[in-house]
């Protein structure tokens, strides 16, 4: 791949199909089996549902953060921890929640959604490293209040200067690769026609082929096989 044999800065986006390899459901697919097709997002991803509900909203919660920990990172994962030493500047943008990145090894991250092994206080907005489960749900911080998942919910906003940064590091860079996401969340989604925008290359792999794939460098197939493929094709050069 001539586009990323010449790159010095690499800029990765990722969604929910980087992990569907490792048996974590994606959110919304063409078929319909994402997450979304069996739950109702405005029962229990906004800030009303778990006003509403926190009960709910938590055991949805605790049911995911389960399959997270239990699952493992896969050869994708591993490939883009990897590119942090194969290319002279590199940033991963990650749209996940799971974790699954960081247990890879991946370290020059931004979390645009939060992360589900995070809690957040609903009074002091203190975040807590909460990995494991809790014995009682809903679960309460010392101070008496609830807790609630540091993770960006529908209408709410991006955690402080992740877009920007990100914004930045694309404008800049020599390549852009889109992993595994099917580009229907924003802000998230305005990162790859920015790219487009200003001539970066974009390499796209996914199952399927997107909104944006007759504009992009379109590798249909499976992360966790293109990956591996792509970083071999790198070696061999
Ligand atoms: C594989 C594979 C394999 C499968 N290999 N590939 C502008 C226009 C319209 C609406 C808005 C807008 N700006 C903001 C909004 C509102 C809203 C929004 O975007 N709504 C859309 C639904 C239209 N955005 C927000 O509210 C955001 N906040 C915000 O903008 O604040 C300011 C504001 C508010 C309101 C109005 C205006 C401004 C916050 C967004 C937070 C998103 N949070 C979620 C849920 C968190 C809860 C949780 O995780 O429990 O984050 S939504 C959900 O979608 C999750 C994901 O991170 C996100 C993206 O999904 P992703 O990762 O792309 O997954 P999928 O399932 O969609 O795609 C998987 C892909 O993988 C598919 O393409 C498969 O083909 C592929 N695949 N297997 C490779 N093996």
């Amino acid at each position: 791949m001539k586009v990323l044999l010449k790159a010095q800065s690499v800029v990765v986006l990722t969604g929910a199909g980087v992990s569907a390899e490792s048996g974590i459901d994606t959110f919304r697919d063409s078929k319909g089996s994402g997450l979304w097709s069996r739950y109702n997002p405005q029962e229990l991803a906004t800030p009303q549902a778990f006003s509403a509900d926190p009960e709910l909203v938590w055991k949805w919660y605790e049911w995911r953060r389960d399959r997270a920990r239990t699952a493992s990172p896969n050869p994708a994962h591993r490939v883009i921890s990897s590119w942090e030493n194969r290319f002279k500047s590199f940033l991963l943008v990650s749209q996940n929640v799971d974790g699954l990145h960081q247990r890879a090894g991946s370290k020059k991250i931004i979390c645009l959604h939060g992360s589900a092994t995070e809690v957040r206080c609903t009074r002091s907005t203190k975040v807590f490293l909460k990995p494991d489960a809790f014995e009682q749900i809903p679960p309460y911080c010392l101070c008496g209040s609830m807790f609630r998942p540091n993770i960006v919910w529908f209408g709410e906003s991006l955690p402080p200067g992740a877009m920007e940064s990100a914004y930045e590091r694309i404008s800049n860079c020599d390549a852009l690769v889109v992993v595994g996401t099917s580009l229907a969340v924003y802000p998230a989604a305005n990162l790859v026609p920015t790219a487009l925008q200003y001539g970066i290359p974009v390499i796209e792999i996914n199952v399927e082929a997107g909104d944006f794939s007759s504009r992009t460098i379109s590798l249909l197939g499976k992360a966790g096989e293109v990956l591996p493929d792509l970083d071999r094709g790198l070696d061999e050069h």
